[in-house]
């Protein structure tokens, strides 16, 4: 068996205390004298706590402080702890001091914590201080983009004739788009609207007629249909009047006893709306699949009157749209009766429109973004540009 090791005294407490106690019979005067000892102590403590409070220069710093003073083993809670130990007869003289130099220490603590916050907050006050002399940003008051201005003038003489707005899908069958409107997959017609196929059967619309074939298979054979379908379309185009994205409006009325004298009234309507009172409209013999008889429509030049100038190259003349009778296919594609009903329809470009009525020159101005093109524009109509 292992002889257990004699374990040598060692005092685990080293503290001013451990002399006194372990000294019965002391004198008063050793008494006496530890307790000065242990006041001068306390008073050295709290002398350099306050002075190092007092630099402490940011709350990490203030921090540290708290941690040598008063934290587990800091200087002063070590004198606290001590007293237990204190002869009784200085332990509440000595306890009573103990405690006022700690809250003295913590209460400077506090507010030197205070005080760096404050600081910390003016200063970043006076960066961050906002200088009202500096000139504002003015807020540009927007405008409706010319395309806008002619789709809200469009759907305003429209609405007014008892027409109802309609939409289709930009995303169509090849059915939609070409088919049903009688141009047959190898129809030369669709040379004429080269587009973006997804797949052989799904492109992008190149027109906005399909919603005519749409619209009309939603509401057969109620009557009558009288709608316009304004929106965006895609061809293999790109040249100053031509853009691979611009807009069409459609524009379809189908009920019984319609003629091609409806459709030259509605025309003569809207050009005169649009273009100003004093517009002429011309329809010129033309072809399209899906309308028969067909026509190109043009308008007098808003510019010179119908003199010539440079706008309308010299005719008089602005060719504004595609027109004519519904073919009887579509009709009956569309699940109408052509024996019964007839009906008419265009196709305008809204870009066409607003380069005639704004005189723009070149269409990508449209699509640019340039603001100080954009600015011009104003709901009047007012201040055409140059360009
Ligand atoms: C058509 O698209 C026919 N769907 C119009 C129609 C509808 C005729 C109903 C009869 C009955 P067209 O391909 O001509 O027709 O185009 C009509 C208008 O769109 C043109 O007059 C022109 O103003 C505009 N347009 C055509 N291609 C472009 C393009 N790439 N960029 C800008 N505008 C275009």
């Amino acid at each position: 068996m292992v002889p257990r090791k004699s374990r040598a005294f060692v005092p685990r407490d080293e503290s001013l205390f451990c002399w006194v106690r372990n000294r019965p019979g002391r004198a008063q005067e050793e008494v006496s004298a530890l307790s000065d000892e242990i006041i001068a102590r306390l008073n050295s403590a709290r002398a350099a706590a306050l002075e190092a409070v007092g630099r402490a220069a940011g709350a990490s710093e203030l921090e540290e402080v708290r941690i040598r003073f008063l934290g587990r083993s800091g200087e002063i809670t070590q004198v606290l702890r001590g007293l237990g130990q204190a002869p009784a007869d200085i332990r509440p003289e000595l306890g009573r001091r103990a405690n006022e130099v700690r809250v003295e220490v913590e209460r400077a603590l506090a507010e030197q914590a205070a005080r760096l916050r404050e600081a910390e907050l003016e200063l970043r006050l006076l960066a961050e201080r906002v200088d009202i002399t500096l000139p504002g940003t003015v807020a540009l008051p927007g405008t409706l983009h010319p395309l806008s201005l002619i789709l809200l003038e469009l759907e305003r003489i429209f609405t007014a004739m008892g027409f109802e707005m309609a939409e289709g899908p930009e995303i169509e069958t090849d059915w939609h788009n070409f088919q049903a409107l009688n141009i047959p997959r190898d129809h030369p017609a669709r040379d004429m609207q080269a587009s973006f196929y997804f797949t052989d059967d799904v492109l992008l619309r190149t027109q906005t007629s399909p919603v005519q074939i749409r619209y009309m298979r939603a509401h057969a054979p109620n009557l009558p249909v009288k709608i316009i379908a304004p929106g965006r379309v895609y061809r293999r185009d790109d040249d100053a009047t031509h853009s691979p994205v611009f807009h069409q409006v459609e524009m379809l009325v189908v009920d019984k006893g319609i003629t091609m004298g409806d459709l030259k009234g509605v025309l003569g309507v809207f050009a005169r709306e649009m273009f100003g009172r004093k517009t002429r409209v011309r329809f010129r013999p033309s072809y399209f699949p899906f309308t028969e008889p067909s026509a190109e429509v043009d308008v007098s030049c808003a510019m010179c009157g119908g003199v010539g100038c440079r706008v309308c190259k010299g005719s008089g003349w602005l060719e504004i749209l595609g027109a004519g009778m519904v073919h009887p296919r579509v009709l009956r594609n569309g699940g109408y009766d052509p024996e019964i009903v007839s009906g008419f329809a265009f196709g305008l470009g809204i870009e066409r429109v607003a380069m005639l009525r704004y005189g723009i020159g070149d269409i990508r101005l449209l699509f640019g973004g340039d603001i100080r093109f954009l600015r011009q524009f104003h709901p009047t109509g007012e201040g055409r540009v140059e360009a």
